[in-house]
Protein backbone atom coordinates (compact mmCIF):
# COMPACT_ATOMS: atom_id res chain seq x y z
CA UNK A 1 0.00 0.00 0.00
CA UNK A 2 1.07 3.60 -1.13
CA UNK A 3 2.08 5.58 2.02
CA UNK A 4 0.99 9.07 2.70
CA UNK A 5 2.79 11.91 4.25
CA UNK A 6 1.62 15.46 4.87
CA UNK A 7 4.60 18.28 5.36
CA UNK A 8 3.27 21.09 6.51
CA UNK A 9 5.73 24.31 5.51
CA UNK A 10 6.25 22.62 2.24
CA UNK A 11 7.44 25.50 0.41
CA UNK A 12 10.58 25.38 3.13
CA UNK A 13 13.87 24.19 2.95
CA UNK A 14 12.97 21.33 4.71
CA UNK A 15 9.89 20.64 3.28
CA UNK A 16 11.71 20.60 -0.13
CA UNK A 17 13.96 17.99 0.76
CA UNK A 18 12.13 15.91 2.70
CA UNK A 19 9.39 15.90 0.07
CA UNK A 20 12.44 14.59 -2.45
CA UNK A 21 13.46 11.76 -0.15
CA UNK A 22 9.51 10.79 0.40
CA UNK A 23 8.86 10.61 -3.48
CA UNK A 24 11.78 8.95 -3.80
CA UNK A 25 10.72 6.22 -1.51
CA UNK A 26 7.44 5.99 -3.09
CA UNK A 27 5.32 8.18 -0.57
CA UNK A 28 2.26 10.21 -1.90
CA UNK A 29 3.00 13.86 -0.58
CA UNK A 30 0.61 16.30 0.23
CA UNK A 31 2.32 19.38 0.96
CA UNK A 32 0.71 21.76 3.57
CA UNK A 33 1.01 25.46 2.76
CA UNK A 34 -0.85 28.72 3.68
CA UNK A 35 -3.17 29.80 1.91
CA UNK A 36 -2.23 32.56 -0.47
CA UNK A 37 -2.35 33.78 -3.90
CA UNK A 38 1.15 34.06 -4.42
CA UNK A 39 2.45 31.08 -3.42
CA UNK A 40 6.41 30.55 -4.37
CA UNK A 41 7.28 26.97 -5.37
CA UNK A 42 10.93 27.88 -6.09
CA UNK A 43 12.11 25.69 -3.49
CA UNK A 44 10.34 22.53 -4.66
CA UNK A 45 11.09 23.50 -8.30
CA UNK A 46 15.03 23.70 -7.41
CA UNK A 47 14.59 20.19 -6.74
CA UNK A 48 12.70 19.14 -9.30
CA UNK A 49 9.87 18.25 -7.44
CA UNK A 50 7.39 20.67 -7.90
CA UNK A 51 4.87 18.78 -10.37
CA UNK A 52 4.73 15.23 -8.22
CA UNK A 53 3.39 16.56 -5.06
CA UNK A 54 -0.27 18.16 -4.00
CA UNK A 55 -0.35 21.52 -2.12
CA UNK A 56 -3.19 21.52 0.49
CA UNK A 57 -3.74 25.04 1.97
CA UNK A 58 -3.23 24.34 5.59
CA UNK A 59 -3.57 27.25 8.00
CA UNK A 60 -1.51 26.12 11.48
CA UNK A 61 -3.63 28.90 12.86
CA UNK A 62 -7.29 27.62 12.38
CA UNK A 63 -7.87 24.20 14.09
CA UNK A 64 -11.44 23.01 11.42
CA UNK A 65 -9.02 23.94 8.84
CA UNK A 66 -6.37 21.50 9.85
CA UNK A 67 -8.94 18.83 11.40
CA UNK A 68 -10.66 19.10 7.30
CA UNK A 69 -7.02 18.73 5.74
CA UNK A 70 -6.51 15.53 7.89
CA UNK A 71 -9.60 14.02 7.34
CA UNK A 72 -9.68 14.70 3.78
CA UNK A 73 -5.86 13.13 3.21
CA UNK A 74 -5.68 10.91 5.65
CA UNK A 75 -1.76 10.57 5.76
CA UNK A 76 0.05 7.74 7.34
CA UNK A 77 2.17 9.84 9.13
CA UNK A 78 2.49 14.21 9.67
CA UNK A 79 5.79 15.94 9.37
CA UNK A 80 5.36 19.57 10.99
CA UNK A 81 7.88 21.75 9.72
CA UNK A 82 5.56 25.10 9.30
CA UNK A 83 6.42 27.22 11.63
CA UNK A 84 7.49 30.96 12.00
CA UNK A 85 11.08 30.24 11.96
CA UNK A 86 13.17 33.38 12.10
CA UNK A 87 14.04 33.83 15.95
CA UNK A 88 15.23 37.47 15.81
CA UNK A 89 11.84 38.36 14.23
CA UNK A 90 9.96 36.60 17.42
CA UNK A 91 11.15 39.25 19.40
CA UNK A 92 9.37 41.62 17.72
CA UNK A 93 6.31 38.81 17.08
CA UNK A 94 6.24 36.80 20.59
CA UNK A 95 2.25 36.30 19.75
CA UNK A 96 2.39 34.95 16.51
CA UNK A 97 5.10 33.00 16.94
CA UNK A 98 3.89 31.31 19.69
CA UNK A 99 0.20 31.24 17.98
CA UNK A 100 1.98 28.92 15.17
CA UNK A 101 4.15 27.08 16.74
CA UNK A 102 3.22 26.32 20.03
CA UNK A 103 -0.44 25.99 19.47
CA UNK A 104 -0.31 24.99 15.40
CA UNK A 105 1.46 22.12 16.65
CA UNK A 106 -1.30 21.48 19.21
CA UNK A 107 -4.05 21.88 16.81
CA UNK A 108 -2.69 19.40 14.29
CA UNK A 109 -1.88 16.94 17.82
CA UNK A 110 -5.85 17.19 18.63
CA UNK A 111 -6.66 16.38 15.09
CA UNK A 112 -4.68 13.29 15.02
CA UNK A 113 -6.23 12.04 18.03
CA UNK A 114 -9.55 12.79 16.76
CA UNK A 115 -9.48 11.59 13.12
CA UNK A 116 -6.99 8.55 13.27
CA UNK A 117 -4.44 8.01 16.32
CA UNK A 118 -2.14 5.63 14.29
CA UNK A 119 -1.15 8.54 12.53
CA UNK A 120 2.69 8.73 12.97
CA UNK A 121 3.76 12.29 13.78
CA UNK A 122 7.14 14.41 13.38
CA UNK A 123 7.28 17.33 15.58
CA UNK A 124 10.30 19.79 13.97
CA UNK A 125 11.99 21.22 17.40
CA UNK A 126 15.31 23.04 17.40
CA UNK A 127 18.34 23.73 19.55
CA UNK A 128 16.88 27.05 20.47
CA UNK A 129 14.95 25.31 23.45
CA UNK A 130 18.51 24.63 24.84
CA UNK A 131 19.31 28.41 25.20
CA UNK A 132 20.80 29.16 28.00
CA UNK A 133 21.46 25.82 29.51
CA UNK A 134 24.60 25.00 31.33
CA UNK A 135 25.71 21.75 29.68
CA UNK A 136 27.46 21.25 26.50
CA UNK A 137 27.47 19.42 24.59
CA UNK A 138 23.38 19.05 24.37
CA UNK A 139 21.70 16.18 24.11
CA UNK A 140 18.44 14.93 24.56
CA UNK A 141 18.73 15.17 28.80
CA UNK A 142 20.08 19.00 28.15
CA UNK A 143 17.96 21.12 30.28
CA UNK A 144 16.22 23.60 28.36
CA UNK A 145 16.61 27.38 29.06
CA UNK A 146 15.40 28.67 25.96
CA UNK A 147 16.74 32.79 25.22
CA UNK A 148 13.56 33.76 22.23
CA UNK A 149 10.30 34.21 22.25
CA UNK A 150 10.53 31.09 18.98
CA UNK A 151 12.43 28.69 21.24
CA UNK A 152 9.50 29.41 24.26
CA UNK A 153 7.47 28.21 21.87
CA UNK A 154 9.29 25.47 20.31
CA UNK A 155 9.42 23.77 23.67
CA UNK A 156 5.83 23.94 24.59
CA UNK A 157 5.33 22.52 20.56
CA UNK A 158 8.10 20.07 21.95
CA UNK A 159 5.98 19.04 25.48
CA UNK A 160 2.94 18.90 23.94
CA UNK A 161 4.33 16.06 21.47
CA UNK A 162 5.64 14.39 24.48
CA UNK A 163 2.56 14.21 26.35
CA UNK A 164 -0.41 13.50 23.53
CA UNK A 165 2.55 10.24 23.61
CA UNK A 166 2.51 9.41 27.17
CA UNK A 167 -1.14 10.79 27.56
CA UNK A 168 -2.88 9.11 24.48
CA UNK A 169 -0.04 6.75 22.63
CA UNK A 170 0.36 8.83 19.43
CA UNK A 171 3.05 7.60 17.46
CA UNK A 172 4.83 11.11 18.15
CA UNK A 173 8.46 12.06 17.90
CA UNK A 174 10.25 15.16 18.67
CA UNK A 175 13.31 16.25 16.67
CA UNK A 176 15.76 18.14 18.28
CA UNK A 177 17.44 19.85 15.16
CA UNK A 178 20.61 22.14 15.18
CA UNK A 179 21.09 24.39 12.39
CA UNK A 180 20.99 22.67 8.97
CA UNK A 181 21.33 24.58 5.94
CA UNK A 182 21.63 24.35 1.97
CA UNK A 183 21.37 26.37 -1.39
CA UNK A 184 17.35 26.51 -0.46
CA UNK A 185 17.66 28.31 3.19
CA UNK A 186 16.49 31.81 3.13
CA UNK A 187 18.12 34.91 2.96
CA UNK A 188 16.78 35.80 6.41
CA UNK A 189 19.12 33.24 8.00
CA UNK A 190 23.03 33.83 8.60
CA UNK A 191 24.58 31.37 6.70
CA UNK A 192 22.66 31.89 2.85
CA UNK A 193 22.90 36.17 4.17
CA UNK A 194 26.55 35.53 3.92
CA UNK A 195 27.17 33.67 0.74
CA UNK A 196 24.69 35.26 -0.94
CA UNK A 197 26.37 38.78 -0.06
CA UNK A 198 29.97 37.65 -1.01
CA UNK A 199 29.02 36.15 -4.31
CA UNK A 200 27.38 39.37 -4.99
CA UNK A 201 30.20 41.20 -3.62
CA UNK A 202 33.23 38.67 -5.88
CA UNK A 203 31.02 39.55 -8.93
CA UNK A 204 30.66 43.60 -8.65
CA UNK A 205 27.09 43.48 -8.06
CA UNK A 206 26.99 44.42 -4.46
CA UNK A 207 29.34 46.43 -1.92
CA UNK A 208 29.17 45.59 1.56
CA UNK A 209 27.33 43.34 3.98
CA UNK A 210 26.16 43.88 6.92
CA UNK A 211 26.37 41.36 10.10
CA UNK A 212 25.50 41.08 13.93
CA UNK A 213 27.57 39.23 16.27
CA UNK A 214 30.52 37.73 14.28
CA UNK A 215 31.56 35.19 17.35
CA UNK A 216 28.07 33.36 17.77
CA UNK A 217 28.59 29.94 17.53
CA UNK A 218 26.28 27.82 15.81
CA UNK A 219 26.46 23.79 15.00
CA UNK A 220 25.79 24.00 11.18
CA UNK A 221 25.38 20.34 9.07
CA UNK A 222 23.37 19.77 6.04
CA UNK A 223 19.88 19.81 5.59
CA UNK A 224 19.29 17.20 3.12
CA UNK A 225 20.79 14.69 6.04
CA UNK A 226 18.64 15.77 8.67
CA UNK A 227 15.53 15.34 6.75
CA UNK A 228 16.69 12.09 6.60
CA UNK A 229 16.53 11.84 10.29
CA UNK A 230 13.02 12.88 10.68
CA UNK A 231 11.71 10.20 8.15
CA UNK A 232 13.98 7.20 10.22
CA UNK A 233 12.61 9.02 13.46
CA UNK A 234 8.77 7.96 12.21
CA UNK A 235 10.20 4.61 11.22
CA UNK A 236 11.55 3.42 14.23
CA UNK A 237 9.63 0.80 16.74
CA UNK A 238 9.11 3.45 19.35
CA UNK A 239 8.20 6.75 19.40
CA UNK A 240 11.27 8.94 21.10
CA UNK A 241 13.17 12.09 20.46
CA UNK A 242 16.70 12.66 19.59
CA UNK A 243 18.88 15.62 19.38
CA UNK A 244 20.21 15.77 14.92
CA UNK A 245 23.75 17.89 14.84
CA UNK A 246 26.94 17.52 13.45
CA UNK A 247 28.96 17.70 16.91
CA UNK A 248 31.02 21.15 15.88
CA UNK A 249 30.59 25.02 16.04
CA UNK A 250 31.81 27.61 14.29
CA UNK A 251 31.51 30.88 14.43
CA UNK A 252 29.90 33.77 12.66
CA UNK A 253 33.03 34.99 11.49
CA UNK A 254 34.34 31.16 10.23
CA UNK A 255 31.73 31.11 8.35
CA UNK A 256 32.57 34.58 6.40
CA UNK A 257 35.78 32.97 5.86
CA UNK A 258 35.45 30.10 4.42
CA UNK A 259 32.67 31.44 2.25
CA UNK A 260 34.98 34.41 1.31
CA UNK A 261 37.59 31.83 0.43
CA UNK A 262 35.14 29.88 -1.95
CA UNK A 263 34.62 33.04 -3.63
CA UNK A 264 37.91 34.09 -4.30
CA UNK A 265 37.94 37.03 -1.80
CA UNK A 266 40.75 37.87 0.61
CA UNK A 267 39.15 38.36 3.69
CA UNK A 268 41.22 40.26 6.22
CA UNK A 269 39.70 41.86 9.71
CA UNK A 270 39.96 45.44 10.85
CA UNK A 271 39.24 47.15 14.32
CA UNK A 272 37.17 45.61 16.76
CA UNK A 273 33.45 45.17 18.70
CA UNK A 274 30.84 46.85 16.83
CA UNK A 275 33.89 48.83 14.88
CA UNK A 276 35.22 45.53 13.39
CA UNK A 277 35.21 45.43 9.05
CA UNK A 278 36.31 42.34 6.87
CA UNK A 279 38.24 43.97 4.25
CA UNK A 280 38.80 42.11 1.02
CA UNK A 281 43.12 42.67 1.24
CA UNK A 282 43.01 42.78 -2.75
CA UNK A 283 41.44 46.22 -3.31
CA UNK A 284 41.26 47.29 0.24
CA UNK A 285 37.81 47.81 0.06
CA UNK A 286 35.26 46.96 2.99
CA UNK A 287 33.01 44.49 2.14
CA UNK A 288 31.82 42.99 5.29
CA UNK A 289 30.13 45.86 8.35
CA UNK A 290 29.28 45.17 11.79
CA UNK A 291 25.65 45.96 12.87
CA UNK A 292 23.92 46.34 15.92
CA UNK A 293 20.75 45.96 14.45
CA UNK A 294 21.46 41.67 14.07
CA UNK A 295 22.33 41.55 17.43
CA UNK A 296 19.92 39.56 19.53
CA UNK A 297 18.43 40.55 22.81
CA UNK A 298 19.74 37.55 24.44
CA UNK A 299 22.19 35.47 23.49
CA UNK A 300 24.55 33.39 25.39
CA UNK A 301 25.61 29.68 25.31
CA UNK A 302 27.32 28.60 22.18
CA UNK A 303 24.99 25.78 20.99
CA UNK A 304 26.21 22.83 20.08
CA UNK A 305 25.05 19.09 19.74
CA UNK A 306 25.40 15.49 20.43
CA UNK A 307 23.58 13.01 18.46
CA UNK A 308 24.78 9.76 19.64
CA UNK A 309 21.34 8.70 20.45
CA UNK A 310 20.50 9.43 16.35
CA UNK A 311 23.71 7.37 15.61
CA UNK A 312 23.27 4.64 18.18
CA UNK A 313 19.41 3.92 17.13
CA UNK A 314 18.69 5.22 14.41
CA UNK A 315 22.15 5.01 12.22
CA UNK A 316 21.54 8.95 11.67
CA UNK A 317 25.17 10.93 10.87
CA UNK A 318 25.78 14.36 9.54
CA UNK A 319 27.33 13.21 6.03
CA UNK A 320 29.04 16.83 5.11
CA UNK A 321 32.04 18.86 6.76
CA UNK A 322 31.93 22.34 7.59
CA UNK A 323 34.26 23.44 4.86
CA UNK A 324 32.34 21.70 2.04
CA UNK A 325 28.71 23.27 3.66
CA UNK A 326 30.36 26.47 2.95
CA UNK A 327 31.31 25.67 -0.46
CA UNK A 328 28.54 23.79 -1.63
CA UNK A 329 26.43 26.94 -0.66
CA UNK A 330 28.95 29.88 -1.77
CA UNK A 331 29.27 27.93 -5.46
CA UNK A 332 25.48 27.71 -5.84
CA UNK A 333 25.49 31.61 -5.17
CA UNK A 334 28.02 32.47 -7.44
CA UNK A 335 26.11 30.26 -9.99
CA UNK A 336 22.80 32.19 -9.33
CA UNK A 337 24.65 35.18 -8.87
CA UNK A 338 26.11 35.12 -12.66
CA UNK A 339 22.48 33.97 -14.28
O1 LIG B 1 21.49 32.90 13.20
C1 LIG B 1 24.13 35.21 14.35
C2 LIG B 1 22.89 35.08 15.19
O2 LIG B 1 19.37 33.49 12.05
C3 LIG B 1 22.64 32.14 13.52
C4 LIG B 1 16.59 28.77 12.45
O3 LIG B 1 16.48 27.80 11.45
O4 LIG B 1 18.40 27.56 13.48
C5 LIG B 1 18.02 28.83 12.96
O5 LIG B 1 18.08 29.82 13.97
C6 LIG B 1 23.59 32.94 14.36
C7 LIG B 1 22.94 33.61 15.56
O6 LIG B 1 19.83 31.10 12.77
C8 LIG B 1 23.64 37.78 11.85
O7 LIG B 1 22.96 35.96 16.31
C9 LIG B 1 25.16 37.23 13.30
O8 LIG B 1 23.80 33.42 16.64
O9 LIG B 1 21.05 31.99 10.88
P1 LIG B 1 20.41 32.42 12.13
P2 LIG B 1 19.33 30.76 14.26
O10 LIG B 1 18.84 31.93 14.97
O11 LIG B 1 20.40 29.97 14.92
C10 LIG B 1 17.60 27.09 14.57
C11 LIG B 1 18.08 25.69 14.91
C12 LIG B 1 16.15 27.19 14.30
O12 LIG B 1 15.37 26.37 14.75
C13 LIG B 1 15.66 28.43 13.61
O13 LIG B 1 14.36 28.27 13.10
O14 LIG B 1 24.12 34.00 13.58
N1 LIG B 1 24.16 36.33 13.42
N2 LIG B 1 24.87 38.14 12.35
C14 LIG B 1 23.20 36.65 12.53
N3 LIG B 1 22.02 36.04 12.23
C15 LIG B 1 21.26 36.59 11.24
N4 LIG B 1 20.09 35.99 10.90
N5 LIG B 1 21.66 37.71 10.55
C16 LIG B 1 22.85 38.35 10.83
O15 LIG B 1 23.20 39.35 10.20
Amino acid sequence: MTRRALITGITGQDGAYLARLLLGKGYDVVGGSRPSPARDLWRLRAVGIDRDVRIADLELLDSSNILSVIERERPHEIYNLAAQSVVHSSFRTPVLTGDADALGAARILEAIRKVDSSIRFYQASTSEMFGDTDESPQSETSAFCPRSPYGVAKLYAHWMTVNFRNADGLFACSGILFNHESPLRGREFVTRKITHGLAAIALGQCDCIELGNLDARRDWGFAADYVEGMWKMLQGKAPQDYVLATGRSHSVRNFCEAAATAVDLDLVWQGAGIDEKGIDSRTGRTIIRVSSDFYRPTERQPLVGNAAKAGRELGWRSTMSFPELVRTMAEADLKLARR
